[in-house]
């Protein structure tokens, strides 16, 4: 009897033990989550829960502007993870936005392509983490452009596609693209570079249909408008859904892009932000990420489970010969203060 009351408290308290480590395992509480729209799969947000046991209390923003201001405002609390695109990190860190990372807590840090890793931007990775990058070219309808060889941002300019115009009113991306058109750097701080850019944008924008980054693939999948400028990841699902759309590599560079996560510095739910930014590293989740959005991924160990067809897709994996006189986009200090006032003229023409 003695013998079998000691064999039940012995299980009961293994069961206890279980139980514990179980919950110290799975985490509790939530992550605040705020991203671009249409960037993370619902159902990696999901899983993320299931596994972990953190609820993500997720919100979209359409543009880095946007988000910078609200991030401002809220002087770095409320949200714990961000996802600016790299040219805007220098001036978030600068803002005291961004929290210093703890590498330890970051393992998966370790499989991301170094090309992506300690930039300009934030050097040794301080404060941000990769999370995709990708292209803004060109897209055209074959079906509006017979005869035509589009292979340059200045086809934007033909007579053939007056009044059919998409341009994405992502002020970064569009600036970048008239500036690489005019044989300049999208990073460009010289003033008479940029007025010639804006110029160029000048005689685009009376033939813009569309000018808006959310509904692009809209306007491009349903014929209002025969050419656009586009990100690659949109420009692949279009052309799932329309295939006479054609995405274009301008022979004067296309512009790049890539966006990363970073904890805000006055998080509250810290521990769980590093989970989460973690978990979006891994390389199933990564590549999750990948096919449902079409955007390149910087996680070298996707690559091992890809299949054949995707890894040889040139809009999402450009190679050298794409990205040939490529450009990524970077801070531009001051000179931010000279697109914006371009950018307010274009907006208001
Ligand atoms: C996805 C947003 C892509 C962001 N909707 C490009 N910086």
């Amino acid at each position: 009897m003695k013998r079998l009351f000691a064999v039940l408290v012995m299980a009961i308290c293994v069961a206890g033990m279980s139980q514990l480590a179980f919950a110290a395992a799975k985490g509790s509480g939530e992550v605040i989550v705020y991203n671009w729209s249409d960037y993370i799969p619902e159902d990696v947000l999901r899983d993320f829960t299931k596994e972990t046991g953190i609820k993500v209390v997720y919100s979209t923003y359409e543009s880095n502007e946007a988000m910078l201001a609200k991030v401002k405002l809220l002087k770095g609390k409320t949200y714990d993870v961000v996802c600016p695109s790299t040219y805007f990190i220098p001036q978030m860190i600068a803002d005291g936005l961004l929290a210093e990372l703890d590498h330890s807590k970051l393992p998966n840090l370790a499989q991301m392509d170094p090309r992506l890793m300690n930039q300009s931007f934030d050097p040794g990775n301080k404060h941000s983490v990769p999370y995709m990058w990708g292209t803004y070219g060109l897209i055209v309808n074959k079906k509006y452009a017979k005869g035509m060889e589009i292979n340059s941002w200045k086809d934007l300019l033909r007579p053939e596609f007056k009044n059919r115009i998409m341009l994405s009113d992502d002020p970064r991306d569009t600036i970048g693209m008239a500036l690489m058109a005019c044989g300049y750097s999208p990073n460009s701080r010289n003033e008479a570079e940029i007025k010639e850019a804006f110029d160029f944008l000048g005689k685009i924008r009376p033939n813009v249909r569309v000018f808006d980054v959310t509904a692009s693939k809209r306007a491009m999948v349903n014929e209002e408008t025969y050419i656009g400028c586009i990100w690659n990841g949109d420009a692949d699902l279009a052309m799932q859904e329309n295939s006479d759309l054609e995405f274009v590599y301008p022979k004067e560079g296309v512009v790049m892009w890539a966006d990363n996560f970073g904890i805000t510095s006055g998080a509250a739910n810290l521990d769980n932000a590093y989970i989460f930014l973690n978990y979006m590293m891994r390389p199933d989740i990564a590549l999750r990420c990948m096919e449902e959005y079409g955007y390149s991924t910087p996680n070298l160990k996707s690559f091992d489970i890809m299949d054949e067809e995707m890894r040889g897709n040139v809009i999402l994996n450009p190679t050298d010969k794409e990205l040939e006189n490529a450009l990524m986009l970077d801070d531009i200090g001051d000179a931010q203060r000279v697109y914006n006032q371009y950018w307010e003229k274009l907006l208001n023409n």
